[in-house]
């Protein structure tokens, strides 16, 4: 009974030791502006304060609520050939004399951080001897850009082409759609391919898609690497471009024709360098966080605000493990939480944060059982990375008590108090969009004294349901 006994106990403390360093990785995406870079940042630097002495800022994280974070510190991170996340640099800028919120990135980068901490309870707490364990964690930072190709993996050239189209009214809003169109109507698809020609097109329609994300403020833009074309710029792999549905009678092209090429290269693209992403990348995430920046995509308007939904929409898929055998064939996805979080919900009052939340998931409501059925859990939450203004009440003759928030606004540096609008619950209709009663405002960052003194919305709440479990 004793050597039973023994026996068991040994096992256990074997099992103990090798969950007691964990891994995660996990990654953060978002569009572009959604608040990536400010968000790791700040997580980031509020890991590596926490202390059992100091674990006051993040109330909500279980780990350091009970005093369990012993420290986190920066180790080397495992993939030599991703750029390393800057954020001593991006730190640095957010305590410059005058603070300034970190550039526009458009890259993958990791970090990795050891998070050292007292389990709580099981046979963790009982069989460690120093009473300590480590959970070794990745964040990896990439551009939401990259899943916006994923449809592609299940359409054809044709199809692909269609799907373009499908946008067609919101491309009318560009001033060089008609240069594109006018370069494609051109093109007889049935005759010999140049290299020259196509490349001349491929421009044309590059500059549509650059003005369409820059400037018209919409989201989504195929192929995706077109807009950040890297080492591939100029590479006949990025040149190809959508022709016609009239020149899409494809059975009647014979090889070499510019029908052929075209269907080639975007072949060559699928399979080059929207697969590969979802290999060497995607198919190691354990748990993954989107942020959505809903206030600048209503600034935008409502062709702007639907795309952004659409583009949402698209970036769900990349999730659907469960139900699309196209995923499930092409790698073993171990996603098991997935968390969307509105950002920089500071720059609104406190009594529309529930809107916001509401109104995201409206918007990701027609994607919205995707990975429930693969056993991954799906979470929304409206967060603020670094708090950029204060809450406040002001008294009106004509409204009564009205919220309001104060802060830097970043175009002019001026401190203002004001009321962004209201967000709204739903979906927004026709009349939202003619009443246009608010003005989302972009912020900078707050002047602080020390790394230490950046507020956070929910933060704690997030940290929790991303990594709460992986810390008992
Ligand atoms: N008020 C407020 N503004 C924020 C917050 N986080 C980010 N921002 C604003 O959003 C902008 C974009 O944030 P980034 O962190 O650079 O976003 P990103 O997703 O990394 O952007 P790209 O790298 O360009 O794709 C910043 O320049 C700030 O103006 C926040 O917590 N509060
Ligand atoms: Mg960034």
């Amino acid at each position: 009974m004793n050597r039973h006994w023994q026996q068991l106990k040994n096992k256990a403390l074997e099992l103990s030791y090798r969950t007691a360093n964990q891994h995660l990785r996990l990654a953060v995406t978002g569009l572009a502006g959604a608040g990536k870079t400010a968000f790791i940042t700040a997580i980031i630097n509020k890991l590596l304060l926490v202390s059992p002495n100091n674990s006051k800022q993040l109330p909500l994280f279980s780990v350091c609520r009970d005093q369990r974070l012993l420290a986190t510190k920066r180790v080397l991170q495992p993939d030599l050939q991703l750029a390393s996340f800057g954020y001593e640099t991006a730190l640095n800028q957010l305590l410059a004399e005058t603070p300034q919120w970190p550039p526009s990135t458009t890259n993958i980068s990791e970090l990795r951080l050891a998070i050292k901490f007292r389990p709580a309870q099981g046979l963790l707490a009982k069989f460690l001897d120093d009473t300590s364990a480590t959970l070794l964690l990745d964040i990896v930072d990439y551009p939401g850009e990259w899943l916006l190709d994923l449809p592609m993996l299940g359409l054809s050239y044709q199809q692909w082409c269609d799907s373009v189209w499908a946008s067609i009214d919101n491309f009318r809003l560009s001033p060089y759609f008609e240069a594109f169109e006018a370069k494609v109507s051109a093109l007889l698809p049935d005759a010999e391919a140049s290299d020259e020609q196509l490349a001349m097109v491929a421009a044309s329609y590059q500059q549509l898609l650059l003005d369409m994300v820059q400037q018209q403020g919409f989201y989504l833009a195929q192929p995706g690497r077109l807009l950040l074309p890297g080492d591939l710029a100029g590479a006949p792999i990025l040149s190809f471009f959508p022709l016609l549905p009239q020149q899409l009678m494809a059975e009647k092209w014979v090889s070499g024709s510019i029908y052929r090429v075209l269907e080639h290269r975007y072949r060559e693209y699928v399979a080059k360098v929207v697969k590969p992403f979802y290999y060497d990348y995607f198919a190691g995430f354990d748990r993954q966080l989107v942020l959505v920046d809903c206030f600048t995509a209503l600034n935008r308007g409502k062709a702007q605000f639907e795309d952004m939904t659409r583009a949402l929409n698209a970036i769900t898929q990349s999730f659907r493990f469960g139900n699309s055998s196209l995923l499930r064939r092409l790698f073993a996805p171990k996603i098991d939480k997935l968390l969307f979080a509105a950002s920089k919900v500071d720059q609104i009052t406190r009594d529309q944060q529930g809107n916001v939340l509401a109104l995201l998931n409206a918007m990701l409501a027609p994607g919205r059982n995707f990975a429930d059925s693969a056993g991954c859990s799906v979470e929304t939450m409206a967060v603020s990375a670094i708090r950029a203004t204060r809450p406040g009440m002001v008294s009106d003759n004509e409204y009564g008590e009205q919220e309001v928030v104060t802060g830097t606004r970043l175009s002019d540096r001026q401190y203002v108090t004001l009321y962004p609008g209201q967000v709204p619950r739903h979906l927004p209709d026709e009349t939202f969009w003619q009443q246009q009663g608010f003005h989302f405002c972009d912020f900078a960052p707050p002047k602080v004294d020390s790394a230490e003194d950046f507020e956070h919305v929910r933060l704690d709440h997030l940290l929790e349901f991303l990594l709460g479990d992986k810390l008992q």
